[in-house]
């Protein structure tokens, strides 16, 4: 694979894996505001950045539909109304790094930062769809209906040098509520090429893997992708289950996330001065289900107490209502006494009741995703 024509990153961003490019910001960057800067948002690729700059040829090929494959410029599609989307694109992969402490796990470590909130403008692909005569649907996703693949211009050496490429089902793809965006902006400007310029799919609720950067071709298929990330990765397995007896064809591909929750504000096993410290970070789940409220505990997980949870100035939050917007986090915060040995946790409630499970042991999984445990941060407070 080739590298040299790779992007400016961020000095700050700390880095997972150089080639393919991973990286993530710093966990008090992350929170630092509503909105995640560009440069500061995690970087999640399985190959080279492709190069794509002559956008007046660029097109995107809609294919499996009555009539043949359509071509869509970018044209088509800016002409189609343009929706702005306030999302949190969360990898699977977040936290991998603490599942690894209990048992090694195969893949990019990630500490607690692969994510990031960002304003998503594009057309929804219900219109997209719709344009070229596949109509909206409104009702509950059927399961066992067709399905919308998204394929990549990327190579990817998993893919035996075969692009990026991922489904989900059609039934989510033409429902203009299930809020799926082919986007040409993030936060307000062109989508950078780490990002996937010039045209990336956004689905909202689900693991980042779905979220297909750099549109080649969008395809409507009798079965979901058979591609390496839907079928061979991205795959919840029980504990039992190790390299040696692993049966991919048992397990669904990985589609909406959990209820999740990280403190960002701290950093593990660090020293602080005796007295108050803020306890701040994140909390999100996935399908839509808003955010009820974030525990914190400041001895282990034994007594809890509600934080506060605050979003920045012109962020979409409903006075009084419970989430803040759909698809996004919620930015939580505490201010806590400490003193001596402590372990400070964080653990979200979803709009269902789902909770974060406390122990990372009953959620290990030998490819190391969706690690959503309690979040844990133990610190040694002196005067
Ligand atoms: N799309 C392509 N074409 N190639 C990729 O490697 N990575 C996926 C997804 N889309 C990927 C992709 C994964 S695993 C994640 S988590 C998100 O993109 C990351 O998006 P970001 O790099 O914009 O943060
Ligand atoms: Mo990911």
């Amino acid at each position: 694979s080739d590298y040299s024509g790779e992007p400016p990153r961020h000095p700050s961003l700390r880095i997972n894996a150089k080639e393919p490019f991973n990286a993530e910001p710093a966990r008090r960057d992350l929170v630092a505001s509503y909105i995640t800067p560009v440069d500061l948002f995690f970087k999640r690729n399985h190959g080279p950045i492709p190069v794509l700059d002559d956008i007046d040829s660029y097109y995107v090929t809609i294919g499996g539909i009555a009539g043949g494959p359509r071509r869509l410029s970018l044209d088509d599609i800016r002409r189609l109304p343009k929706y702005n989307v306030t999302a949190t694109l969360q990898c699977a992969g977040n936290r991998r790094t603490d599942l690894s402490k209990s048992r090694k796990v195969r893949g990019v470590g990630w500490d607690v930062c692969a994510l990031g909130n960002a304003t998503w403008g594009g057309a929804k692909l219900s219109d997209v769809l719709q344009l070229v005569g596949v109509p909206y649907h409104t009702e509950i996703t059927p399961s066992g209906g067709k399905h919308v693949e998204f394929v990549s211009v990327d190579q990817c050496p998993e893919e035996k040098g075969g692009p990026y490429k991922a489904s989900i089902p059609l039934g989510q793809a033409t429902n203009p509520a299930a809020d799926v965006l082919l986007a040409y902006e993030m936060n307000g400007e062109v989508l950078k090429r780490d990002h996937g310029y010039p045209l990336r799919a956004i689905v909202p609720g689900v693991i980042g893997a779905r979220s297909v950067k750099w549109l080649d071709r969008i395809d409507i298929i009798e079965e979901e992708s058979q591609g390496f990330f839907m079928q061979k990765d991205y795959k919840m397995f029980p504990p039992s289950v190790d390299w040696d007896n692993i049966m991919w064809s048992t397990r669904k591909p990985q589609m909406d996330y959990p209820v999740q929750s990280a403190i960002c504000s701290l950093e593990d096993m660090s020293a602080v001065k005796t007295g108050q410290v803020t306890v701040a970070g994140y909390a999100l789940s996935g399908g839509g289900r808003g955010i009820e409220r974030v525990d914190i505990s400041c001895d282990g997980g034994k007594r809890w107490f509600e934080a506060h949870r605050y979003q920045k100035q012109g962020v979409p939050y409903v006075a009084g209502n419970i989430t803040s917007d759909k698809w996004a986090w919620v930015l939580f915060k505490a201010i806590v006494d400490v003193k001596g040995d402590i372990e400070i946790v964080a653990k979200a409630v979803d709009s269902s009741a789902n909770v974060q499970p406390e122990s990372v042991e009953s959620i290990w999984n030998l490819r190391g995703i969706l690690n959503t445990c309690w979040h844990r941060v133990r610190i040694l407070a002196t005067p």
